[in-house]
């Protein structure tokens, strides 16, 4: 598959024979790079930084590494290849061959889906735009600025499909996804968990690891869209999203790891010796745990509502599937089917079958919560390796959230329903306190030299494209 890469924007969607869209989007990119420099990372934009470039969709060799100013990153419209002879997966079209152009019933639906996705990817960018003052080594700092750069061509991508598929109301969109902006009175972003802040690296490698990980089921979802070139987009966004995880997943791991060998060096068995580890300059676990806590429960109202109409229809539409719908072996239309969820009712948690179809929702969180234990996992075997009694553990799913059955309800991480009365007597157990925040925001102080880290984190096991600790991953110039 031919990548064109000499041109402004490099894209294997023959852009150089499409005029029309090729000037939609050269019209574009003026505002992208203005709202790059406004509102993408503070500082760092003559740094010369050790990025990943994709410059092919081959499964090997997509990606090249080498130094590059992030302003001049090659934000390039980049669509998995065509699989031959697909057929819509899901929904009263299924088994029909896959659309190539929008169908005049979905478009308003599919024009909503692509407006929301193509909302978060900016969006994260503006949360995390302050984290590089304030990096804990030059290792992460690159890692921070590689998310976001790709976060950046995620918009790209959802961009190309409004500009191309959408005419004059897919340009207007592509101009409001500049100009919302996260946490904005006027003009918010659209999903809760992008109008948060993320004020320090912890909270960065909790978003990296649960956000994106909504990111990531969400993406899934879309790849099964009858919509041929919203699949294709998506199944090659997904090539890159796993490395977000893993910066998530591993940065997490690496603070908790360095707790528990301070701990250990200073002869601390009992993890709720606060002061006393804190006082070692890492973040005690309790903490880590709460912080968990909120992440998670931002991320899971990223889903929707248990019962969701919406996600009936663009699944009857087939304009979305399930995780992985078509290794799933049922009938993919589900007109009969049940699916059990859990709802909260009378001030008790109840479980239930529901409609399948309205179920959805529910139905990829309960794939993400799969997916998102098996980080849990790896963090606990870390603790358990310096023979620690403390345990992680994803919070109770109707604890803390914002949308669905269980707004509002008083339920502990435990999923013990109580009053209200207690539930705020106790929250400062359950989510960070603003203590909690003002310790860890006393130790973000940068750390710019090379091969060095920050007291309250580990180095990384690996480098980054083999290379070393110390690497110099960012070449800093006007920090
Ligand atoms: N905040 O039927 P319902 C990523 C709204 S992350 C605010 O329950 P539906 C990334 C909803 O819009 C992945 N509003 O839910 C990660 C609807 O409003 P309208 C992003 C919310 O529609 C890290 C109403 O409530 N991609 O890529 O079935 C870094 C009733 O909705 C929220 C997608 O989400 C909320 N949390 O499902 C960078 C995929 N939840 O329309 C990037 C596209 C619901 O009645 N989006 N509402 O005014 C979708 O598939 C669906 O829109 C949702 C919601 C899953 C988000
Ligand atoms: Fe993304
Ligand atoms: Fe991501």
């Amino acid at each position: 598959m031919n990548v064109e890469y000499d041109t402004l924007i490099p894209n294997n969607v023959n852009l150089s024979s499409d005029k029309k869209v090729l000037k939609a989007l050269e019209r574009w990119h003026p505002g992208y790079i203005n709202w790059w420099n406004d509102l993408g990372p503070t500082g760092f934009q003559n740094s010369l930084v050790y990025l990943r470039t994709a410059i092919s969709v081959d499964r090997e060799g997509w990606a090249k590494f080498d130094y590059v100013k992030m302003p001049e990153y090659r934000w390039g419209i980049l669509l998995a290849p065509e699989k031959e002879g697909r057929t819509i997966p899901c929904g009263e079209h299924y088994g029909d061959p896959v659309w190539q152009e929008v169908p005049g019933e979905y478009r308003s639906m599919l024009r909503r889906l692509i407006v929301i996705q193509g909302d978060t990817e900016p969006a994260s960018i503006e949360q995390q735009r302050h984290l590089g003052q304030t990096a804990p080594s030059l290792y992460d700092l690159r890692n921070l600025f590689q998310v976001n750069v790709e976060e950046g061509r995620h918009l790209w991508a959802m961009v190309y499909l409004l500009q191309k598929y959408f005419g004059s109301d897919g340009r207007e969109e592509a101009n409001e996804l500049l100009n919302r902006q996260s946490g904005s009175e006027d003009a918010p972003r659209m999903l809760g968990a992008f109008n948060e802040v993320t004020p320090d690296w912890l909270s960065f490698f909790m978003f990296t690891s649960f956000t994106d990980r909504d990111g990531k089921m969400q993406l899934e979802a879309l790849a099964q869209s009858g919509f041929d070139p919203l699949s294709r987009t998506c199944r090659f966004m997904l090539t890159e999203e796993a490395h977000h995880m893993f910066v998530g997943e591993n940065g997490v791991r690496r603070v908790i790891k360095k707790t528990c060998e301070e701990m250990a060096k200073a002869g601390i068995t009992n993890p709720y010796d606060i002061e006393k580890i804190r006082n070692l300059g890492v973040i005690d676990l309790p903490t880590i745990q709460k912080k968990i806590n909120l992440h998670f429960s931002l991320s899971l109202d990223l889903f929707g509502s248990e019962i969701s109409t919406n996600a009936a229809n663009t699944f009857t539409a087939g304009v979305k599937g399930r995780f992985w719908e078509t290794k799933i072996k049922d009938d993919h239309i589900l007109k009969n089917d049940t699916y059990p969820i859990m709802d909260f009712e009378n001030n008790k948690i109840v479980k239930k079958d529901a409609s399948a179809l309205l179920s959805l929702n529910m139905r990829l969180r309960d794939d993400y919560i799969k997916d998102s234990s098996v980080g849990t996992k790896r963090w606990n075997r870390t603790i358990n390796s310096f023979n620690i009694d403390f345990e992680m553990k994803l919070p109770f799913e109707g604890f803390n959230r914002k949308i669905g059955s269980f707004m509002n309800a008083n339920i502990t991480p435990e999923g013990e329903v109580i009053s209200k009365e207690n539930w705020n007597k106790k929250s400062d157990e359950y989510l960070p306190t603003k203590d909690d925040n003002m310790f860890i925001e006393s130790l973000m102080k940068p750390v710019y030299e090379i091969g060095k880290f920050a007291s309250w984190i580990s180095e990384p096991d690996q480098g980054i494209d083999n290379k070393s600790g110390d690497f110099e991953y960012v070449k800093i110039h006007d920090a």
